[in-house]
């Protein structure tokens, strides 16, 4: 064990194991999903019916029907039967839970890798079979979706009939300590913050997670990301310490590295993708944690965690640039083609600027009494390896990134009114290289916040976040390029999570 308190924090953790709060929601129509070239990704949904009109009805041999719930829901389904004959058959529930009207419509055996590079097993169906006549039937496993298709086969001697169909949704998310937002804004602002919040509830499980149908995971980047926005929501500061402390407890015993993300297992959790932008951060986030929570013993319990983080990062400094030595995944964002050297300069100048303020804040300065000369001079680097005057641009590799213009402005490199200018000019200049998702617009909205810039911040969340609104979102999605509907990282569209945490807007105070 590098630090030695690994098993410790891992136990502490386990004791903050959330309880979770159950919430019974019913079906809410039938319907059926229709092909139509002016919705979103082709499919739409047609209402055909009540439920209350299908229950009590005695079914077929065969029934297939698709109710939608009319919200996103996280949780086990449960179906209620009556029975008035005895079965001569088992009864065979196939069912399908689907986020969207595609992933609805779309047929699950038509997956293949590639193009799809993720398991099958992340989409939602499976059988249920019974060999009495069952009243009440749970599902194996826990489910996120809006819409549920079933086909079942029944015995005919059975007379079967449906009386419900139901999910039992769980959330560690306290609905009754909701905070009001600061500001409440226009009516496109109110349901960004509902939307926004009603993602954030739905990914707060065990822990934080990234998306409740996939990949069901604590990641770090994520779990900054949905933090920041809970710091003003729910303020489950019990859940963000069980997950630092997660973090702490997963740490490599060669060089006390935090992963990228993790599972919690016994008797240690499992550490998984050394994504580097994430984990070079542990301590921004922790300064975060401390800062809304005011709990500076936690602090000072990972600091040591949060410093190494940030003396590894310098690993990856070469004459006092960042240099790709192809150790370890260098994300920023999916967006195909984005050059990441001056990025992750800008994250590794921020990793020291945070860790420093976090000791400055703990009292305990003298460990990083190195930091402020080694800003000031990867600052001066950067700007030497990176700045454009001419275009007053940061350019990596002949190609300007709004990746690089927000890093190097969460870097500090130039002073505050030059890097406004920058971030303004960046999000207005169509030859720049646009995020490829809701997790580097977040980032954006960050710096626009701290360089002051709370409207232009607003109108990004309008825009980007108020198109999702407009094309029918219930939570926010992972993946979203206005102009490519079928847009994934992972080659089949079906697989992105469509209530991903990283896209709840972090200044939901809007
Ligand atoms: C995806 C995850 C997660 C993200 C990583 C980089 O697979 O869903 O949200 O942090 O990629």
């Amino acid at each position: 064990m590098y630090y030695g308190q690994e098993q410790r924090w891992a136990d502490e953790a386990e004791l903050l194991k959330p309880v979770l709060h159950h919430r019974m929601v019913q079906a809410h129509a039938m319907v059926q999903p229709e092909e139509s070239a002016s919705a979103w990704q082709n499919w739409c949904i047609r209402r055909i019916g009540s439920p209350a009109d299908f229950y009590g009805q005695e079914l077929g041999q065969c029934t297939e029907v698709i109710f939608d719930f009319g919200e996103y829901c996280v949780g086990t389904p449960v179906l209620q039967f009556a029975f008035s004959g005895r079965n001569d058959s088992p009864m065979r529930i196939e069912y399908k839970l689907a986020e969207t009207p595609l992933e609805l419509a779309f047929d699950f055996e038509q997956y293949q890798t590639p193009p799809g590079w993720l398991s099958r097993a992340w989409l939602q169906n499976g059988v249920v079979v019974l060999d009495e006549n069952t009243e009440t039937v749970r599902f194996p496993r826990r489910y996120a979706f809006r819409y549920m298709k079933l086909k079942m086969y029944l015995s005919p001697y059975a007379k079967t009939r449906m009386l419900s169909a139901a999910c039992d949704c769980t959330t560690s998310a306290d609905w009754s300590a909701l905070c009001e937002p600061a500001e409440k804004g226009d009516a496109l602002d109110q349901e960004i913050r509902r939307i926004g919040v009603k993602t954030l509830a739905c990914c707060m499980q065990d822990f934080y997670e990234d998306g409740p149908k996939r990949d069901r995971r604590l990641w770090l980047g994520d779990l900054r990301l949905q933090m920041m926005a809970d710091a003003h929501v729910f303020r489950n500061f019990r859940l963000a310490k069980r997950c630092l402390l997660l973090f702490a407890a997963a740490a490599t015993p060669e060089e006390g590295r935090v992963a990228g993300s993790l599972y919690p297992a016994k008797p240690l959790p499992l550490a998984d993708q050394d994504l580097f932008d994430y984990t070079v951060l542990f301590g921004d986030i922790l300064l975060d944690y401390v800062t809304h929570s005011g709990d500076t013993a936690l602090g000072l319990d990972l600091l040591p965690v949060a410093v190494r983080q940030s003396r590894l990062a310098l690993q990856e400094v070469k004459d006092d640039c960042f240099c790709d030595f192809k150790r370890h995944w260098l994300f920023i964002d999916w967006k195909e083609g984005l050059e990441h050297e001056c990025a992750e300069h800008g994250v590794v100048l921020y990793s020291l600027i945070r860790t420093l303020a976090l000791a400055r804040k703990l009292g305990r300065e003298e460990l990083v009494s190195d930091f402020p000369e080694t800003i000031e001079r990867l600052k001066q680097a950067g700007i030497r390896k990176w700045f454009d005057r001419e275009k007053g641009f940061f350019v990596d590799n002949g190609q300007i990134s709004w990746a690089a213009q927000i890093w190097a402005a969460y870097g500090e490199m130039l002073p505050p009114e030059e890097t406004r200018q920058m971030l303004l000019r960046v999000m207005k200049d169509a030859s720049a290289l646009r995020p490829g998702g809701p997790y580097l617009h977040n980032q954006m909205v960050i710096v626009l916040e701290k360089y002051g810039l709370h409207e232009e911040a607003r109108q990004l969340i309008r825009d980007y976040w108020g198109k999702m609104v407009e094309l029918g979102a219930d939570t926010f999605w992972e993946i979203f390029d206005p102009a490519q509907p079928l847009l994934s990282p992972y080659g089949q569209a079906v697989l992105n999570s469509h209530c991903h945490a990283w896209s709840t807007p972090v200044s939901l105070q809007i």
